[in-house]
């Protein structure tokens, strides 16, 4: 920000001002005039321009003096530097003011003036170096010809012996931490000194100090020391000035993301501050601001490849633990296992050791929609000419009409402040559990579209169960090796004789189906986009749907290697029908399918493999902040 100031002159009496580089300084010269002068002329050094400005004319004022101007109200002297001061008031601007008869002046007026260099200054540009001084630090926009710094918000634990999160305290504890910072640079230039009265201060708004930390590098040369200078409860700081040609090294942090009361934009600013006497307090002569957007929450899709898969050891879930172990190594990539002091006992896991975030809300009840079950992400869209490049959000949620269960608006309000996966609501109240992965995933595929959508279909696993009962496969029993305590022989016959499940599986599809129109036209997906996956639910008493075996669409999704759920299916000779079935559609597009015991680990506990396990993902090679909101 590049304001100018006016000064006003006084005749007879020694005046010293600081000029900032780049800025002009207006002084008031007829205002400044002895009595009886009718005109003036003005003397520089070299390190000053002097314009003389009447109106809308304006002209150069030569250094030697040379030339006269007639005194008039409306004439100011605009003064500016372009090199810094070695020594404090080594420049200098004298006005000579004449009378009616000319001859020699009767009085002067002058200023000794020091020139400064100041510049607050970030990566702008998003080349990841720091730039001298852009002009457009200061703003921040969108896109691939967007321009504007960004900022981590520093929620990993570095620090394994910490308690909390990296940005919960003031310390910075490793080199590691300092990666999930951005560098901010103050440039300063001018004489050893500051001039008496001077005094340099950086500071946030405080709206903005909960949301960022700013850590100074003490002793860049000499074993460095962080120290927090500005951020939750320390709104300014002083900065030393040290005068030459100096470069002062602060590093950033992101307090928390974007959210409904927070667009993610933070600035910060240093200000000069100068003092005319000792008893007013000092004012702010020069301000330079730097803006930065907090990086939103993003989520990672299917279609990116896998790092590492975690899942948790407890008790009862040593076979699925064997079984993901398999698949893991297959799809090469790592098993993080997190044995019972992490998980404590949970096995509806998330991570550990990398980043996360809570919300939580004041006064709603938390209910099973907010599970991260509920919160799935699309791959890469593009929608009616409309690009999301990152995808979009898909959230669970009750029936328009109904008022029912429903993610908690404060969940809800954080996933749309993000901007950059926009959200998609979704229809998922109608289950049990009331998850979005109970009923749609996504495969990645080498062809154009880049991936396929699977969804759980009723009507599909009637079609294959009636076409395997005229082949004469009626009487083929499903459930078979079922760690189940449900013993009753099940077979096709009896599926589909069952009208009351015929009637429960109808009303599910029509739920889908609901689903899938909303997909289709969110996701701009044709019907060849979208493969069905055979599914049967069973109404519980509270009138909501869950999966009658093993819910094959709540896969683990590792590249091209899929840990489906084993559906128990019916044998037909020697052969699970529903695993042959699947195999059948997804095999040919170069998938490959193993079919995973989870039973009695996650089934029986209304979950399946999708639920137990969590994919640490490569992240987007998309840069975020191309992104057009
Ligand atoms: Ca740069
Ligand atoms: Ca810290
Ligand atoms: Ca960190």
């Amino acid at each position: 920000m590049l304001r100018d100031r006016t000064l006003r002159l006084h005749y007879g009496s020694r005046m010293e001002a600081v000029c900032v580089l780049g800025t002009q300084i207006s002084a008031d010269v007829y205002g400044a005039a002895p009595a009886g002068a009718v005109s003036f002329s003005v003397k520089h050094t070299a390190g000053v321009q002097v314009e003389v400005v009447t109106d809308d004319q304006s002209q150069v004022a030569p250094a030697n003096g040379g030339k006269q101007w007639p005194l008039d109200h409306r004439t100011i002297l605009k003064l500016s530097m372009n090199k810094a001061s070695t020594e404090a008031n080594d420049d200098k601007v004298t006005v000579n003011y004449y009378g009616e008869n000319g001859g020699p002046p009767i009085d002067q007026a002058g200023v000794f003036l020091t020139g400064i260099g100041i510049s607050l200054d970030v990566d702008a540009d998003r080349d990841g170096v720091v730039e001298k001084n852009n002009p457009r630090k200061g703003t921040w926009t969108w896109g691939p010809d967007g321009h504007g710094a960004i900022l981590l918000v520093n929620c990993d634990k570095d620090n394994p012996f910490i308690s909390g999160l990296d940005c919960d305290d003031e310390k910075i504890f490793s080199k590691e931490d300092l990666r999930d910072m951005s560098r901010m640079i103050l440039r300063t230039e001018g004489p050893p000194r500051l001039p008496a009265g001077y005094e340099m201060v950086l500071y946030v708004p405080m709206s903005d100090s909960d949301k960022v930390g700013v850590f100074y590098v003490e002793n860049p040369f000499f074993g460095q020391r962080y120290i927090h200078v500005l951020g939750r409860r320390k709104l300014y700081h002083v900065v030393k000035y040290t005068g030459g040609s100096a470069e002062l090294e602060f590093f950033v942090e992101g307090l928390c993301f974007p959210d409904d009361t927070f667009p993610g934009l933070v600035s910060i600013n240093i200000s000069l501050l100068e003092s005319l006497t000792e008893e007013i307090p000092r004012a702010p002569i020069f301000t330079d601001t730097v803006v930065f957007r907090v990086a939103p929450w993003i989520m990672t899709p299917n279609t990116l490849a896998p790092v590492n898969v975690f899942v948790c050891s407890v008790k009862d879930n040593y076979l699925f633990l064997k079984e993901v172990k398999s698949l893991v190594s297959k799809a090469n990539c790592n098993l993080k296992v997190c044995y019972g002091y992490m998980n404590r006992g949970d096995r509806w896991m998330q991570g550990p050791d990398f980043g996360y975030v809570t919300r939580e809300p004041l006064f709603e009840v938390v209910t099973s929609l907010d599970s991260f079950g509920n919160l799935e992400v699309s791959p890469p869209v593009t929608v009616n000419g409309k690009a999301y490049p990152l995808g979009r959000i898909l959230i669970g949620s009750s029936f328009p009409t109904s008022a029912g269960r429903r993610m908690t608006k404060v969940v809800r309000d954080f996933l749309y402040a993000q901007q950059v996966q926009s959200p998609v609501e979704l229809y998922s109240d109608w289950l049990t559990v009331g998850h979005v992965d109970e009923f749609v995933t996504f495969v990645p595929l080498p062809d154009k579209k880049q991936f396929r959508m699977l969804m759980a279909s009723t009507l599909a696993c009637y079609k294959l169960f009636r076409e395997k009962q005229k082949e004469g496969h009626g009487e083929a029993t499903m459930f078979k090796g079922y760690s189940g305590t449900d013993t009753k022989r099940v077979t096709i016959n009896k599926v589909l004789s069952n009208e009351l499940m015929v009637q429960e599986n109808q009303y599910v599809q029509r739920c889908i189906d609901w689903n899938r129109d909303i997909l289709k036209k969110e996701l701009g997906l044709t019907e060849k986009d979208i493969i069905d996956l055979p599914a049967l639910f069973k109404i519980d008493k509270m009138g909501k749907a869950m999966a009658y075996f093993p819910n094959m669409v709540n896969m683990i999704v590792l590249s091209r290697d899929l840990g489906i759920p084993k559906p128990f299916g019916p044998i037909i000779e020697g052969d699970c029908c529903l695993e042959a079935h699947v195999r059948s559609l997804l095999e040919p597009l170069g998938l490959m399918c193993s079919f995973i015991d989870d039973i009695s680990s996650y089934h029986k506990m209304l979950g399946e493999v999708h639920c137990g396990t969590n994919v640490h993902r490569k992240p987007f090679s998309f840069k975020w902040w191309h992104v057009i909101p």
